[in-house]
């Protein structure tokens, strides 16, 4: 089932982030030494900047500027450093392209500096439970918000993760993190939910939650869902993170099918066109079959 999220809205300043009746294709520009798949390719400013205008000419509808990476084990990184990094490449980019811009943070400073270069959306992996400011400044800069699952830190965070029900414990975790949001003042369309594939999870849970993906649609809230080259496909095809273009793609179809508003990924290309197929034959499965003609 596919949810339609026409008409929602959500807004920064004066940009809304529309979808269009079809999942999000989100492009992930990583200004890190040390991303897992493609860290030290765009510590650059400009070669960031360039990145992103290519991730939009293949087609992203959103554009994911982060500059601290997740992957298991990573050191964090201080704020003045993640904004020096970050924030030129936001305002270079948030003036260059139409598409909205999403920030990839956990630090509320790095997160108000990007919503006044242009982005639109944070994306806080700790779901507003790592920095106490932040959910302040996005209810005052009226952005969005991505809520994602993560069991400890990223620095922690695969150490033996165990749970005894993985999509009932995610689905409560949405629900305390929705309250959370709501009483201190952000409105619903503001929110856009994230089930955290890879971040304090195995391979069998990471499965799990793409097939019961459906489950958490009932929120009401778009889903963004972010498998691309990750360790858990490595697994399962024994490929290194460059060759897991093939494994994202079949990851992708599925989130797509059970109710992805939005995909993260790096080959954005590739990715819209599993996206566009996948929506395509969905569509016509929705429908009821007309008379076959001999
Ligand atoms: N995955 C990564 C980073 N941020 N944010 C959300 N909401 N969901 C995800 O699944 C997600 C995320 C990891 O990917 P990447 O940015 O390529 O790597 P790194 O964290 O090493 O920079």
């Amino acid at each position: 089932m596919l949810v339609d999220y026409t008409t929602l809205t959500r807004r920064a300043t004066d940009r809304l982030i529309e979808f269009p009746g079809r999942p999000l294709m989100m492009g992930v520009v990583n200004v890190t030494p040390d991303s897992f798949s493609d860290g030290g390719r765009y510590l650059d400013s400009d070669a960031a900047v360039a990145h992103a205008l290519r991730l939009v000419e293949e087609g992203a509808d959103l554009l994911d500027i982060g500059a601290e990476s997740t992957r298991p084990g990573a050191d964090p990184v201080d704020e003045l450093e993640e904004c020096r990094r970050a924030i030129p490449v936001v305002a270079a980019v948030a003036k260059a392209v139409r598409v909205p811009v999403s920030i990839d943070t956990s630090k509320a400073s790095v997160a108000q500096a990007a919503l006044d270069a242009g982005a639109v959306l944070v994306n806080d992996v700790t779901a507003l439970r790592g920095d106490p400011a932040m959910v302040q400044v996005i209810v005052r800069m009226g952005a969005g918000v991505v809520l994602m699952h993560m069991r400890g830190t990223p620095r922690t965070m695969q150490q033996q993760p165990s749970y005894e029900d993985v999509v009932g414990e995610v689905s409560a975790f949405f629900d305390e993190r929705i309250r959370f949001a709501l009483s201190c003042g952000l409105v619903q369309k503001q929110i856009v939910l994230d089930p955290g594939i890879g971040f304090g999870k195995l391979l069998e849970h990471n499965l799990m939650l793409l097939a019961q993906l459906d489950r958490f649609t009932g929120f009401g809230c778009p889903l963004l869902v972010g498998v691309s080259r990750k360790a858990f496909l490595g697994q399962l095809v024994d490929q290194p993170v460059q060759e897991r273009q093939w494994a994202t793609a079949a990851a992708v179809a599925m989130a797509v099918e059970r109710g992805a508003g939005i995909l993260r990924v790096h080959d954005v290309r590739a990715m819209r066109e599993v996206m566009q197929v996948t929506m395509a034959i969905s569509q016509a499965t929705a429908r009821p079959m007309k008379a076959q003609h001999a």
